[in-house]
Protein backbone atom coordinates (compact mmCIF):
# COMPACT_ATOMS: atom_id res chain seq x y z
CA UNK A 1 0.00 0.00 0.00
CA UNK A 2 1.04 3.61 -0.30
CA UNK A 3 2.19 5.06 2.96
CA UNK A 4 3.97 8.51 3.41
CA UNK A 5 3.92 11.93 5.62
CA UNK A 6 2.06 14.48 3.88
CA UNK A 7 3.10 17.43 5.71
CA UNK A 8 1.21 21.07 4.99
CA UNK A 9 3.23 24.45 5.07
CA UNK A 10 2.61 28.16 4.47
CA UNK A 11 2.08 31.76 5.42
CA UNK A 12 -0.51 32.04 8.45
CA UNK A 13 -4.27 32.01 7.55
CA UNK A 14 -3.60 30.34 4.27
CA UNK A 15 -6.64 28.07 5.10
CA UNK A 16 -3.92 25.06 6.46
CA UNK A 17 -5.85 24.23 9.56
CA UNK A 18 -9.21 24.09 7.63
CA UNK A 19 -7.73 21.68 4.94
CA UNK A 20 -6.59 19.28 7.66
CA UNK A 21 -10.11 19.61 9.10
CA UNK A 22 -11.87 18.84 5.50
CA UNK A 23 -9.28 15.84 4.66
CA UNK A 24 -9.87 14.18 7.90
CA UNK A 25 -14.07 14.59 8.61
CA UNK A 26 -13.13 15.66 11.88
CA UNK A 27 -12.27 18.86 13.86
CA UNK A 28 -9.02 18.33 14.87
CA UNK A 29 -6.96 21.74 14.25
CA UNK A 30 -8.46 24.61 15.94
CA UNK A 31 -9.23 27.27 13.01
CA UNK A 32 -9.52 31.28 13.22
CA UNK A 33 -9.36 34.03 11.34
CA UNK A 34 -6.18 35.29 13.48
CA UNK A 35 -2.30 34.56 12.67
CA UNK A 36 -0.62 32.18 15.14
CA UNK A 37 -3.61 30.18 15.76
CA UNK A 38 -1.97 26.76 15.60
CA UNK A 39 1.08 26.11 17.80
CA UNK A 40 1.85 22.87 17.12
CA UNK A 41 2.57 20.21 14.88
CA UNK A 42 -0.92 17.87 14.51
CA UNK A 43 -0.83 14.88 12.88
CA UNK A 44 -3.99 13.15 11.58
CA UNK A 45 -4.43 9.74 9.79
CA UNK A 46 -6.37 8.64 6.83
CA UNK A 47 -5.95 4.81 5.92
CA UNK A 48 -8.10 3.12 3.86
CA UNK A 49 -7.18 -0.37 2.25
CA UNK A 50 -5.14 1.15 -0.43
CA UNK A 51 -2.83 3.88 1.44
CA UNK A 52 -1.99 5.24 4.72
CA UNK A 53 -1.77 9.24 4.25
CA UNK A 54 -0.20 10.85 7.71
CA UNK A 55 -1.11 14.74 7.44
CA UNK A 56 0.79 17.11 9.65
CA UNK A 57 -0.58 20.55 9.71
CA UNK A 58 1.81 23.05 11.26
CA UNK A 59 2.12 26.91 12.42
CA UNK A 60 1.95 29.31 9.66
CA UNK A 61 5.80 29.74 9.02
CA UNK A 62 7.01 33.43 10.63
CA UNK A 63 10.23 34.91 11.61
CA UNK A 64 9.79 34.43 15.95
CA UNK A 65 10.24 37.26 17.74
CA UNK A 66 9.96 35.13 21.30
CA UNK A 67 10.50 31.92 22.52
CA UNK A 68 6.89 30.36 21.96
CA UNK A 69 7.55 31.78 18.53
CA UNK A 70 10.84 29.70 18.07
CA UNK A 71 9.38 26.11 19.32
CA UNK A 72 6.33 26.78 16.84
CA UNK A 73 9.55 27.34 13.90
CA UNK A 74 11.31 24.19 15.33
CA UNK A 75 7.90 22.15 14.59
CA UNK A 76 7.71 23.14 11.71
CA UNK A 77 10.79 22.79 10.85
CA UNK A 78 10.81 19.11 11.85
CA UNK A 79 7.74 18.39 9.50
CA UNK A 80 10.23 20.08 6.67
CA UNK A 81 12.75 17.00 7.54
CA UNK A 82 10.07 14.13 7.60
CA UNK A 83 7.72 14.80 4.73
CA UNK A 84 7.42 12.74 1.72
CA UNK A 85 5.06 15.19 0.08
CA UNK A 86 4.79 18.91 0.86
CA UNK A 87 1.56 20.55 0.43
CA UNK A 88 2.16 24.40 0.03
CA UNK A 89 -0.66 26.21 0.92
CA UNK A 90 -1.41 29.60 -0.78
CA UNK A 91 -4.57 31.58 0.09
CA UNK A 92 -4.91 32.58 -4.25
CA UNK A 93 -5.81 36.61 -3.12
CA UNK A 94 -2.73 37.13 -1.09
CA UNK A 95 0.72 38.26 -2.95
CA UNK A 96 1.91 35.45 -5.13
CA UNK A 97 5.76 36.40 -4.97
CA UNK A 98 5.58 36.51 -1.25
CA UNK A 99 4.38 32.80 -0.99
CA UNK A 100 7.28 32.05 -3.57
CA UNK A 101 10.01 33.46 -2.03
CA UNK A 102 8.78 31.88 1.17
CA UNK A 103 8.57 28.56 -0.57
CA UNK A 104 12.07 29.22 -2.35
CA UNK A 105 13.69 29.74 0.79
CA UNK A 106 12.17 25.96 2.43
CA UNK A 107 14.79 24.93 0.42
CA UNK A 108 12.01 21.97 -0.04
CA UNK A 109 14.05 18.38 -0.97
CA UNK A 110 10.37 16.38 -1.18
CA UNK A 111 8.05 16.25 -3.82
CA UNK A 112 5.85 19.50 -3.20
CA UNK A 113 2.29 20.06 -4.55
CA UNK A 114 1.41 23.78 -4.55
CA UNK A 115 -2.50 23.99 -3.04
CA UNK A 116 -4.52 27.11 -4.32
CA UNK A 117 -6.96 27.64 -1.53
CA UNK A 118 -9.88 30.02 -0.87
CA UNK A 119 -10.92 29.96 -5.25
CA UNK A 120 -14.53 30.97 -3.29
CA UNK A 121 -12.95 34.34 -3.36
CA UNK A 122 -11.61 34.94 -6.92
CA UNK A 123 -12.86 34.44 -10.83
CA UNK A 124 -11.86 31.91 -12.89
CA UNK A 125 -9.13 34.36 -14.67
CA UNK A 126 -7.62 35.08 -11.39
CA UNK A 127 -7.31 31.49 -10.65
CA UNK A 128 -5.97 30.77 -14.02
CA UNK A 129 -3.29 33.08 -14.01
CA UNK A 130 -2.38 31.63 -10.43
CA UNK A 131 -2.08 28.41 -11.34
CA UNK A 132 0.43 29.10 -14.34
CA UNK A 133 2.48 31.63 -12.05
CA UNK A 134 2.98 28.77 -9.71
CA UNK A 135 3.16 25.72 -12.36
CA UNK A 136 6.56 27.32 -13.78
CA UNK A 137 8.07 27.01 -10.67
CA UNK A 138 11.00 24.64 -9.86
CA UNK A 139 9.77 23.29 -6.81
CA UNK A 140 6.17 22.63 -8.04
CA UNK A 141 5.23 19.37 -9.01
CA UNK A 142 1.54 20.06 -9.65
CA UNK A 143 -1.12 22.29 -8.73
CA UNK A 144 -4.26 21.67 -7.19
CA UNK A 145 -7.15 24.31 -6.70
CA UNK A 146 -9.80 24.10 -4.00
CA UNK A 147 -11.58 26.03 -1.46
CA UNK A 148 -11.21 24.47 1.96
CA UNK A 149 -14.18 26.48 3.43
CA UNK A 150 -16.82 25.11 1.31
CA UNK A 151 -15.75 21.40 1.21
CA UNK A 152 -13.30 19.48 -0.75
CA UNK A 153 -13.47 16.15 -3.06
CA UNK A 154 -11.54 14.06 -0.79
CA UNK A 155 -11.15 10.91 -3.00
CA UNK A 156 -9.85 13.58 -5.98
CA UNK A 157 -7.31 15.46 -3.93
CA UNK A 158 -5.76 12.25 -2.24
CA UNK A 159 -5.72 10.21 -5.61
CA UNK A 160 -3.44 13.35 -6.84
CA UNK A 161 -0.89 13.03 -3.87
CA UNK A 162 -0.63 9.10 -3.80
CA UNK A 163 1.48 8.73 -7.08
CA UNK A 164 4.01 11.00 -4.91
CA UNK A 165 4.17 8.40 -1.73
CA UNK A 166 6.52 5.44 -1.53
CA UNK A 167 4.87 1.78 -1.24
CA UNK A 168 4.97 0.36 2.65
CA UNK A 169 3.74 -1.11 5.54
CA UNK A 170 1.33 1.03 7.71
CA UNK A 171 2.53 2.92 11.16
CA UNK A 172 -0.64 3.18 12.59
CA UNK A 173 -3.64 1.12 13.62
CA UNK A 174 -6.42 1.65 11.12
CA UNK A 175 -8.73 3.48 13.47
CA UNK A 176 -6.46 5.38 14.76
CA UNK A 177 -7.40 9.24 13.90
CA UNK A 178 -4.27 11.17 15.48
CA UNK A 179 -1.01 10.86 17.50
CA UNK A 180 -1.97 13.16 20.10
CA UNK A 181 -4.30 12.89 23.26
CA UNK A 182 -7.86 13.75 23.79
CA UNK A 183 -7.16 16.19 26.47
CA UNK A 184 -4.41 17.67 23.90
CA UNK A 185 -7.30 18.22 22.29
CA UNK A 186 -9.79 19.96 25.06
CA UNK A 187 -7.53 22.20 25.44
CA UNK A 188 -6.67 23.52 22.29
CA UNK A 189 -11.18 23.89 22.09
CA UNK A 190 -10.46 26.10 25.04
CA UNK A 191 -7.80 27.76 23.56
CA UNK A 192 -10.12 28.31 20.44
CA UNK A 193 -13.22 29.87 21.94
CA UNK A 194 -10.33 31.96 23.57
CA UNK A 195 -9.23 33.62 20.03
CA UNK A 196 -12.59 34.00 18.99
CA UNK A 197 -14.23 35.75 22.42
CA UNK A 198 -10.91 37.82 23.38
CA UNK A 199 -9.59 40.48 20.96
CA UNK A 200 -5.71 41.91 20.79
CA UNK A 201 -3.14 40.43 22.68
CA UNK A 202 -4.94 38.20 24.73
CA UNK A 203 -4.90 35.07 23.26
CA UNK A 204 -1.36 35.57 22.38
CA UNK A 205 -0.51 35.46 26.06
CA UNK A 206 -2.77 32.54 27.09
CA UNK A 207 -2.20 29.09 26.91
CA UNK A 208 -4.39 26.27 27.91
CA UNK A 209 -3.83 23.24 29.81
CA UNK A 210 -6.14 20.08 31.16
CA UNK A 211 -5.06 19.36 34.77
CA UNK A 212 -7.84 16.54 34.90
CA UNK A 213 -10.17 14.64 33.23
CA UNK A 214 -12.34 11.69 34.87
CA UNK A 215 -15.01 9.89 33.73
CA UNK A 216 -17.83 9.76 35.69
CA UNK A 217 -20.76 7.24 34.88
CA UNK A 218 -22.35 9.19 31.78
CA UNK A 219 -20.44 12.83 32.31
CA UNK A 220 -16.69 13.54 31.81
CA UNK A 221 -15.42 15.81 34.84
CA UNK A 222 -12.71 18.16 32.77
CA UNK A 223 -10.90 20.95 34.84
CA UNK A 224 -8.12 23.19 33.07
CA UNK A 225 -5.87 26.12 33.58
CA UNK A 226 -5.63 28.86 31.56
CA UNK A 227 -2.25 30.33 32.10
CA UNK A 228 -1.29 33.79 31.50
CA UNK A 229 1.37 36.21 31.61
CA UNK A 230 -0.26 39.57 34.03
CA UNK A 231 -2.87 40.00 36.77
CA UNK A 232 -4.45 42.72 34.00
CA UNK A 233 -4.69 39.64 31.58
CA UNK A 234 -6.35 37.92 34.54
CA UNK A 235 -8.85 40.63 35.05
CA UNK A 236 -9.84 40.75 31.05
CA UNK A 237 -10.22 36.69 30.91
CA UNK A 238 -12.55 37.09 33.51
CA UNK A 239 -14.74 39.43 33.31
CA UNK A 240 -16.90 41.44 35.38
CA UNK A 241 -18.56 39.36 38.11
CA UNK A 242 -16.99 36.71 36.05
CA UNK A 243 -19.37 36.56 33.12
CA UNK A 244 -16.57 36.33 30.40
CA UNK A 245 -14.95 33.26 32.14
CA UNK A 246 -18.44 32.01 32.42
CA UNK A 247 -19.09 32.18 28.38
CA UNK A 248 -15.89 31.01 27.82
CA UNK A 249 -16.82 28.04 29.71
CA UNK A 250 -19.83 27.34 28.53
CA UNK A 251 -18.82 27.73 24.23
CA UNK A 252 -16.05 25.59 24.97
CA UNK A 253 -18.26 22.98 26.74
CA UNK A 254 -20.25 23.08 24.11
CA UNK A 255 -17.34 22.13 21.49
CA UNK A 256 -15.94 19.67 23.66
CA UNK A 257 -18.91 17.81 24.00
CA UNK A 258 -19.05 17.12 20.51
CA UNK A 259 -15.56 16.07 20.18
CA UNK A 260 -15.85 13.49 23.27
CA UNK A 261 -18.92 12.62 22.28
CA UNK A 262 -20.28 12.84 25.98
CA UNK A 263 -21.57 15.38 28.53
CA UNK A 264 -19.18 17.77 29.87
CA UNK A 265 -18.60 19.13 33.35
CA UNK A 266 -16.08 22.11 32.73
CA UNK A 267 -13.90 23.72 35.46
CA UNK A 268 -12.02 26.72 34.46
CA UNK A 269 -9.01 28.07 36.45
CA UNK A 270 -6.96 31.40 35.37
CA UNK A 271 -3.21 31.49 36.49
CA UNK A 272 -0.70 34.32 36.65
CA UNK A 273 2.93 33.00 35.04
CA UNK A 274 4.74 36.13 34.49
CA UNK A 275 6.65 35.41 31.30
CA UNK A 276 6.14 31.72 30.39
CA UNK A 277 5.97 32.46 26.92
CA UNK A 278 9.92 33.06 27.46
CA UNK A 279 10.38 30.41 29.88
CA UNK A 280 11.87 26.80 28.96
CA UNK A 281 10.84 25.06 32.18
CA UNK A 282 6.83 26.50 31.42
CA UNK A 283 7.44 25.95 27.79
CA UNK A 284 7.98 22.55 28.25
CA UNK A 285 5.24 21.93 30.92
CA UNK A 286 2.47 23.47 28.75
CA UNK A 287 3.47 20.77 25.91
CA UNK A 288 5.95 23.24 23.70
CA UNK A 289 8.73 21.34 23.09
CA UNK A 290 9.29 22.43 19.30
P1 LIG B 1 -4.13 28.61 8.98
O1 LIG B 1 -3.62 29.74 9.81
O2 LIG B 1 -3.36 28.46 7.71
O3 LIG B 1 -4.26 27.31 9.73
O4 LIG B 1 -5.61 29.06 8.50
P2 LIG B 1 -7.04 28.66 9.13
O5 LIG B 1 -7.41 27.29 8.71
O6 LIG B 1 -7.03 28.97 10.60
O7 LIG B 1 -7.97 29.68 8.33
C1 LIG B 1 -7.75 31.08 8.38
C2 LIG B 1 -9.03 31.78 7.93
O8 LIG B 1 -9.28 31.53 6.54
C3 LIG B 1 -10.26 31.27 8.68
O9 LIG B 1 -11.08 32.38 8.95
C4 LIG B 1 -10.90 30.33 7.67
O10 LIG B 1 -12.30 30.20 7.86
C5 LIG B 1 -10.59 31.01 6.35
N1 LIG B 1 -10.58 30.07 5.21
C6 LIG B 1 -9.96 28.86 5.13
N2 LIG B 1 -10.19 28.27 3.94
C7 LIG B 1 -10.97 29.10 3.22
C8 LIG B 1 -11.58 29.06 1.90
O11 LIG B 1 -11.45 28.10 1.14
N3 LIG B 1 -12.31 30.14 1.53
C9 LIG B 1 -12.49 31.22 2.34
N4 LIG B 1 -13.23 32.23 1.88
N5 LIG B 1 -11.96 31.30 3.59
C10 LIG B 1 -11.22 30.26 4.03
K1 LIG C 1 -5.42 31.09 11.58
MG1 LIG D 1 -3.68 26.79 11.62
Amino acid sequence: MKVGFVNIFGKPNAGKSTLMNALLGEKLAIVSPKVQTTRHRIKGILTTADYQVILSDTPGIIDPKYKLQEKMMMSVKSALEDADVALLLVDVKDNWQENDELFASLKLKVPSIVVLNKLDTVDKAKLEEARQYFESKPYCKKVITISALSGINKKQFINQILPLLPEGEPYFEEDQLTDLSTRFFVAELIREKIFELFSDEIPYHTTVIVTAFQEKNTLIKISADIIVQRETQKAILLGNKGVMIKKLGSMARVEIEKFVDSKVFLELFIKVRPKWRDTDLFLKEYGYNG
